[in-house]
């Protein structure tokens, strides 16, 4: 069988839809998600082969102007994605345009190094959901259009799964003969450890608000495997939720460490959803002042 695959950078400005697009292409959630801008850190891939096809996305930090060296580490991220990929699949957010439907400064700068390295992309209208008339898509298409060259346009909602398989059919045309490059069973090149980690931040980011949750970074101390008496497999995680400053600590802890009880639990339930067995979590918050402009921490986070 001849075996053809493409790699397929997700890019755009934060919150648009990135990872929720990718998790809904591949059926399995493999990238955390919230309605919180900046939630995806590193270059995420997630795989999806069909038959002889193997597409394998490259989920990306949300483009933005960064603050802190982490935040340097992620625009790098998705500079980095781009130069490495067969194809890109630039996600707009039909809910939240401009007035006069110009690009992001963050669109028009991806799409600027799409034009320098005639880099095939795909243009991806994400949350069609919220739109109640769906005229006002034709507007966003032809002002977009004007932009770059796009091989196609596919509005979708990650939400309802609407379009999803369009745009599956897209990106594959992007494939070109090639060995696969992971199993066909492979679903993400993330660690199981990266996962229970990101699976613990996703639950933060869901409770909690402002700076603190960005300040975050989770490091996992054990994972292991051991089967109980009763013959039940489980896996024992023990975690560490670094956060930047004192007064953070006590908002993650919670009133009587209520909402470490909260965060621990939900994602406990997740854990043993994707790892498919009883999992026992243990987190304990430490304190690392202002980590995210401090490289060898980043380093030891796995972030850069
Ligand atoms: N209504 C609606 N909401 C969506 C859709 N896709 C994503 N969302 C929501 O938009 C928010 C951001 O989704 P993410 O997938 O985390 O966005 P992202 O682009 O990966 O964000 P960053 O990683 O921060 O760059 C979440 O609250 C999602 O539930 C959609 O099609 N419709
Ligand atoms: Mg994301």
């Amino acid at each position: 069988m001849n075996t053809v695959s493409a790699f397929i950078a997700i890019v755009g400005r934060p919150n648009v839809g990135k990872s929720s697009i990718m998790n809904r292409m591949l059926g399995q959630k493999v990238a955390i998600v919230s309605d919180k801008p900046q939630t995806t850190r590193t270059r995420i891939m997630g795989v999806l082969t069909q038959g002889e096809c193997q597409l394998v996305f490259v989920d990306t930090p949300g483009l933005h102007k960064p603050r802190t060296r982490l935040g340097e580490n992620m625009v790098k991220a998705v500079g980095d994605s781009v130069g490495d990929v067969d194809a890109c699949a630039l996600v707009i957010d039909c809910s939240d345009m401009r007035s006069d439907l110009s690009p992001s400064p963050a669109e028009a700068e991806l799409i600027e190094r799409f034009k320098k390295s005639k880099m095939p992309a795909v243009l991806v209208i994400n949350k069609v959901d919220l739109l109640e008339d769906k005229s006002k898509l034709l507007p966003i298409i032809s002002a977009y259009s004007a932009l770059y060259d796009f091989a196609a346009v596919v509005p979708v909602s990650a939400v309802d799964g609407s379009g999803v398989n369009d745009l599956i059919k897209e990106l594959s045309s992007f494939a070109e003969e090639s060995p696969h490059y992971f199993a066909d069973d492979a679903l993400t090149d993330q660690t199981e450890r990266t996962l229970a980690a990101e699976i613990i931040r996703e639950k933060l980011l869901r409770f909690l608000d402002k700076e603190v949750p960005h300040g975050i970074a989770v490091g996992i101390e054990k994972f292991a495997d051991r089967v109980t008496s009763g013959g039940e497999d489980i896996i024992d995680i023990e975690a560490i939720i670094y956060c930047e400053a004192e007064s953070h600590k006590g908002i993650i802890i919670g009133k009587k460490g209520a909402m470490l009880k909260k965060v621990s639990s939900k994602a406990r339930e997740d854990m043993e959803q994707f790892f498919e067995c009883k999992v026992n979590l243990s987190c304990w918050v430490k304190v690392k002042e202002d980590w995210r402009n401090r490289q060898g921490l980043i380093h030891n986070f796995g972030l850069d």
